[in-house]
């Protein structure tokens, strides 16, 4: 059975509930707005399966031709989804102001993947998938007015919420960039939220948040999605109290995954004070180039970054073993983090958007397919370059510029996705890995690399300090011997 079969109109962003009294659950009858013949019904009599607007498709039913609005449309991840729904039937819209091309042309580094100016992406889009995006320009917090028209023109059954600065480093540079990220993440989810009340309470918002919010637990307690599970309890002073059901504590790494943090708490409040419905998404380090779309034409594809900002560590490690330059191991290499595939986030997206949450439910779900430590990212792809495209690489310790513990205990649950939204991990590292050394080592792209290779050490200090890192040793050095 599907994982949302079961669904109900309570689910539903077409039921349209009486303007009286937001009691969804006690709610006798409710009209739908795509069935308007069916005139006032009981909205648990109706579930997904038995619907006919809702479809079967891979990743569980979908509301058919779905209006879904991504802000941030323009970025690694807002256009792969783009494509991505619009390839499953979705009626796709987005926004998106460019920041990203900016941020990163700003650190003095390009997407060492090319991607197309968003005019050729829509064309390119139209005329090799069939799919049709619905494109505004606009900056979410500065021209809140014409967002709202915008909302209020499409109707969206929901929203997917991209539309931040996600670099940790860009946000630890000086107090300018961090008053900047954190203001234009915060207040422009802040702002969101106010329209989703005043426009489009029904839709749902698909928020991403960040396995960082939580940190690295020194105690060594499970990091949980997001609230204590029903059976934890608190100890202290000879008494016991249940937490089931409160926000776990967070212990966040920079001021970007401190503005994300904010944003967990506004969200949380905005869906009790209003009825509003939120999945918030703690999504672990994504990595990857892969998607059937995004693939399918160089117009299509989706940027790739290795600036030490924009890039995460994945991908620079891979574009920096294309380049013949050591991989960057900050500290001791030991720092456990979660991590996720570009493709099985876009699985993630497509199945949580086909079950949304009921009226005032706030959920969290960690968005993540496995986990490791930096030491055996950089082994695996000096490995895979060595092994299958003969390239030499040396991994190279140097100085950790950020605060973070790097000897820790590390245990995320990360069950919801897979026992409630049917998800199961289709990309491995190793094959990923793999599939982006066959993309980054064409000439044209490698060439691309080699051009920013002055940009790869990194220099922003958590201290402030400013100089360019120290190397401490080296590691490794795998070389490809013929017959290995
Ligand atoms: N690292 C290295 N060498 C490098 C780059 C990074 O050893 O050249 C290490 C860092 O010290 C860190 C780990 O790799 O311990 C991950 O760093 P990252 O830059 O890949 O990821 P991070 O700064 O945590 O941020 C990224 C995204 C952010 C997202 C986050 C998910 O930029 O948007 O929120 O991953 S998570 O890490 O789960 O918080």
């Amino acid at each position: 059975m599907m994982h949302n079969a079961r669904c109900t109109c309570l689910n539903c962003p077409a039921a349209d509930f009486p303007a009286t009294g937001h009691n969804p659950e006690g709610q006798a009858s409710i009209r739908c707005k795509r069935r308007t013949n069916l005139g006032t019904f009981d909205p648990k009599t109706v579930t997904f399966d038995k619907c006919p607007e809702w479809h079967p498709t891979p990743h569980g039913y979908l509301l058919k031709k779905m209006r879904v609005m991504i802000l941030g449309i323009d970025g690694y991840l807002g256009w792969t989804l783009g494509l991505w729904l619009g390839n499953l039937g979705c009626e796709v819209s987005g926004v998106d102001n460019y920041a990203r091309r900016n941020w990163v042309k700003e650190r003095g580094s390009h997407t060492i993947v090319p991607i197309a100016r968003m005019t050729d992406r829509l064309h390119a889009a139209k005329e090799i998938l069939g799919v049709e995006i619905n494109f505004r320009e606009l900056d979410i917090l500065k021209d809140r007015r014409k967002l709202e028209e915008f909302i209020d023109e499409v109707k969206p059954e929901a929203i997917v919420y991209y539309g931040e600065c996600p670099s940790a480093p860009y946000s630890m540079i000086d107090v300018e960039h961090a008053c900047y990220v954190q203001e234009n993440n915060v207040l422009g989810t802040l702002g969101v939220l106010f329209m989703m009340r005043d426009l489009v309470p029904q839709t749902s918002l698909v928020k991403l948040g960040t396995m960082g919010e939580y940190g690295t637990p020194i105690t060594g307690r499970p990091i949980f999605e997001g609230m204590f599970p029903s059976d934890a309890v608190l100890k202290w002073d000879k008494r016991e109290w249940n937490l089931g059901g409160e926000i776990t504590p967070r212990d966040p790494g920079s001021f970007y995954h401190l503005s994300k943090v904010h944003d967990t708490y506004n969200t949380y409040k905005a869906c009790r004070f209003w009825k509003l419905r939120s999945y918030d998404i703690m999504q672990g380090v994504i990595y990857g180039v892969h998607t059937p779309q995004v693939s399918a034409d160089p117009r299509l594809r989706t940027r790739l970054d290795m600036d030490e900002c924009f890039g995460t560590v994945i991908n620079r490690f891979v574009a920096q073993a294309v380049a013949g330059f050591p991989l960057t191991m900050y500290g001791s290499g030991e720092q456990i983090r979660s991590f996720i595939g570009l493709e099985d986030a876009m699985q993630c997206m497509s199945r949580l958007l086909a079950h949304p949450p009921k009226p005032g439910q706030y959920d969290v779900v960690n968005q993540i397919s496995g986990y490791y430590n930096v030491r055996q990212l950089a082994e695996a792809v000096a490995k895979i370059a060595s092994k299958e495209f003969r390239i030499p690489v040396t991994i190279q310790r140097v100085e950790n510029p950020r605060v973070e513990y790097d000897i820790h205990p590390y245990e995320p649950v990360y069950t919801k996705l897979r026992d409630q939204f049917g998800f199961e991990a289709k990309v491995s590292l190793e094959d990923e890995v793999y599939r982006m050394l066959e993309l980054l080592t064409q000439p044209h792209i490698k060439q691309r690399i080699e051009e920013k290779k002055q940009i790869i050490l990194p220099r922003t200090w958590w201290s402030g300090k400013k100089k360019v890192v120290d190397s401490l040793e080296v590691v490794e050095e795998i070389t490809y011997k013929s017959g290995e």
